[in-house]
């Protein structure tokens, strides 16, 4: 395993990053013994506000953290990367068409795209979280044909950690106790989080979560709007998106990516579709279970599909077919 990596991140201004990029530098994602040399991007207007996070990092005096460069460069950001976070994106701003939203991001995803195609290496890891997550992920990957397909991700960690949580919370045991929820499909509302092959630890013995919670009125109901409507309800109670704990999933993606799953345990990711796996249509980013090791990640294959998760594991395909629609119309301006 290298020793260095190069980690770019953008959006670095922003909420976000300011909760990642301590993480990131203090080897809690990849290791204590690796060196990290820390990109941080941000558009020009924001320049002055990334030099403070710069000063802020420097104040840190973090051992593995070799060199910082902060620019609005996309050509000096990307070049030679290992690890590509793709956190900045344009916000939905009042009255805003979802439409206008997509356009915007296919213009910037396409160009950080291309830049991934022309600078960085061609093993570059890339997560995008900037949303609409998933179609700004296949945005990107089609921009850089040169780069394997099963180098983007998408960010549905935030997500399959919310999961865990409730189901956590439920049972008051610790959320380490639950293991191998699923998020199928979009990073929005549509998502479907799936817990029918999940287990809790009770005692020595793990038991389907379905079997402990003895509520399938919860489970098939609140327990999963719950999940969907997660991110508006931050929204709603701190005036601001989730900033925290989509830092901690963003660790937590990167950490298992390198490192790889713990043994007997899957994770959500979103990750490119060649249409072979759950019907889930082709040419899609479509979040789903998956174990990593050091070959990359497998998805975890053959796990029965019943009418009422079908019916939703489609509406949240459906949906990103109409994002895939709608931004390739852009692609080609
Ligand atoms: P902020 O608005 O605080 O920060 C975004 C930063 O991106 C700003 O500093 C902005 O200048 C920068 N930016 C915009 N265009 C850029 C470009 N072309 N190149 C580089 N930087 C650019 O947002 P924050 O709260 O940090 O959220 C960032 C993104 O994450 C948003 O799109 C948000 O919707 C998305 N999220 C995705 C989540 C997921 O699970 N996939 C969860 C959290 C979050 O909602």
């Amino acid at each position: 395993m290298t020793d260095q990596l190069k980690v770019l991140v953008t959006g670095a201004a922003g909420q976000i990053a300011y909760s990642l990029l301590y993480s990131i530098a203090n080897g809690d994602v990849f290791g204590k013994n690796v060196s990290v040399s820390l990109i941080l991007l941000d558009i020009e207007m924001m320049q002055e506000a990334l030099g403070g996070v710069v000063l802020e990092l420097q104040d840190c005096a973090l051992p593995n953290l070799k060199k910082i460069t902060a620019t609005c460069n996309v050509q000096e950001a990307f070049t030679d990367i290992d690890y590509a976070v793709l956190v900045g994106a344009m916000p939905r701003r009042q009255g805003m068409e979802r439409k206008d939203l997509l356009k915007a991001n296919a213009k910037i995803f396409k160009e950080q795209g291309k830049a991934l195609e022309n600078y960085a290496k061609k093993s570059v890891k890339v997560l995008v979280v900037g949303n609409p997550a998933n179609t700004n992920c296949l945005i990107a990957a089609t921009c850089a044909p040169s780069i394997s397909k099963e180098n983007f991700t998408c960010l549905t960690r935030l997500d399959h950690n919310r999961a865990k949580a409730q189901i956590a919370t439920r049972l008051e045991v610790a959320t380490s106790a639950v293991r191998n929820v699923i998020i199928w499909g979009n990073h929005s509302s549509t998502q479907y989080p799936d817990v029918r092959h999940a287990t809790v630890s009770v005692g020595d013995e793990a038991k389907p979560v379905p079997l402990v919670v003895k509520d399938d009125a919860w489970l098939n109901g609140d327990f999963i709007t719950t999940v969907q409507k997660r991110g508006a309800a931050i929204i709603a109670a701190r005036k601001l998106s989730s900033a925290m704990s989509a830092a901690k999933a963003i660790c937590d993606h990167l950490r298992d990516w390198h490192f790889g799953t713990p043994k007997g345990e899957w994770t959500s990711m979103g990750i490119y579709s060649n249409g072979s796996n759950y019907g889930v249509p082709e040419n899609l980013i479509y979040s789903m279970p998956v174990k990593i090791d050091e070959n990359g990640y497998t998805i975890v294959d053959g796990l029965e599909i019943d009418d009422r998760s079908r019916v939703r594991m489609d509406a949240t395909a459906n949906e990103l077919l109409e994002e895939r629609n709608e931004a390739m119309k852009f692609l080609s301006q």
